[in-house]
């Protein structure tokens, strides 16, 4: 038995996606898990098409990342973005850096987190990805203050993979489930810049805004687009994360989202969900408890973006 030497044997790209990177041109790459974990259907079929047609209206090659047969994907075709869309809840596994050898050996379809994301897309050229929000430091990771609740140490593959996969990050800031200053400095150790665009405080997912002051801010796309050119020239090794705030009409009010992500939590604790279920169950339980407006507020953030990310590659691509 021969073992692969790297991961760049597993990769499947779309034609339309090896052709761009051939020629120079700009893609942007989109993950999985959002479509199969993180929203229903038919949602999730919209806006896995809606994302990619965003990146298309920017001037870029949309290539959506998952796994099947063994293959990382790279650039799916709408029958397979269908496939994976509607597979029935449980069929689809969670890859991550972890489980990423598990679900390749498994040869079922399975859907690809941040960290597993950027494992594909750096190996096949790709510098810039999109996604709603990044895993990060869970509350209750590093213990409940003024509780003895042992410490989960729940802490998402993303933030690792950020600090060793060099390429940029487009979200719409850390989940709102998370601890989110304890994911920053998690960040910061890792060496990872994280940029805010257009706002000082960091964006809050769901939320326009986190209430926390984003480690620094980019007055537009351009600027980022300066930082990160410089950043991947040092070859530090370590990747970008850029935070654009949810759009305005589609937000939830801080209020409502801090009072749903609270119950979530509590309601999580209380019926012992943990491990890679539970940022799946959070949001479920999110969209329950602000009657979907959550789902409108998660799908917009997707779009936009996939839409920023698509603009970015631009201008990476440029010069
Ligand atoms: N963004 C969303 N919804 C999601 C995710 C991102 O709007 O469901 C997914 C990403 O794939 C991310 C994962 O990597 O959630 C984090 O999972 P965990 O906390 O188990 O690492
Ligand atoms: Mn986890």
């Amino acid at each position: 038995m021969t073992i692969p030497p790297s991961v760049t044997d597993r990769l499947l790209l779309r034609s339309e996606v090896a052709n761009a990177l051939a020629e120079g041109r700009p893609v942007v790459a989109l993950e999985s898990t959002l479509i199969s974990h993180g929203l229903p259907y038919p949602r999730n079929l919209e806006v896995a098409s809606d994302s990619e047609a965003a990146i298309r209206e920017s001037g870029a090659v949309p290539a959506t990342v998952a796994i099947h047969g063994g293959r990382l994907l790279v650039g799916l075709a709408p029958e397979a973005l269908e496939a994976l869309a509607t597979a029935p809840t449980g069929s689809v596994r969670k890859a991550a850096r972890p489980s990423l050898a598990i679900a390749l050996a498994d040869g079922g379809w399975a859907a690809t987190t941040v960290s597993a994301t950027m494992i594909a897309a750096r190996a096949a050229g790709i510098t810039v990805f999109a996604t709603g929000g990044i895993g990060g430091v869970h509350r209750g990771a590093l213990g409940v203050p003024g509780s003895s609740t042992a410490p989960t140490l729940d802490i998402s593959s993303d933030l690792q993979e950020l600090g060793r996969t060099s390429m940029v990050v487009v979200c719409a800031g850390p989940k709102a489930i998370l601890d989110v200053p304890a994911t920053l400095e998690y960040l910061e150790t890792q060496g990872v810049p994280v940029i805010s665009v257009g706002q000082d405080e960091l964006p809050g997912f769901f939320a326009r805004s986190s209430g926390i002051p984003a480690p620094y801010a980019a007055p537009d796309l351009a600027a980022v687009a300066e930082v990160v050119r410089t950043h991947l020239g040092l070859g530090l090794g370590s990747g970008v994360l850029v935070a654009v705030p949810v759009p305005g009409d589609r937000a939830l009010p801080d209020a409502v989202a801090r009072e749903a992500v609270a119950r979530a939590i509590a309601d999580a604790d209380a019926a012992g969900i943990g491990g890679p279920a539970l940022t799946p169950w959070l949001l479920a339980r999110i969209a329950e408890i602000t009657d979907g407006a959550s789902i409108a507020a998660n799908t917009a953030l997707i779009v936009n973006d996939a839409r920023q990310a698509g603009r970015l590659a631009v201008l990476l691509a440029s010069d």
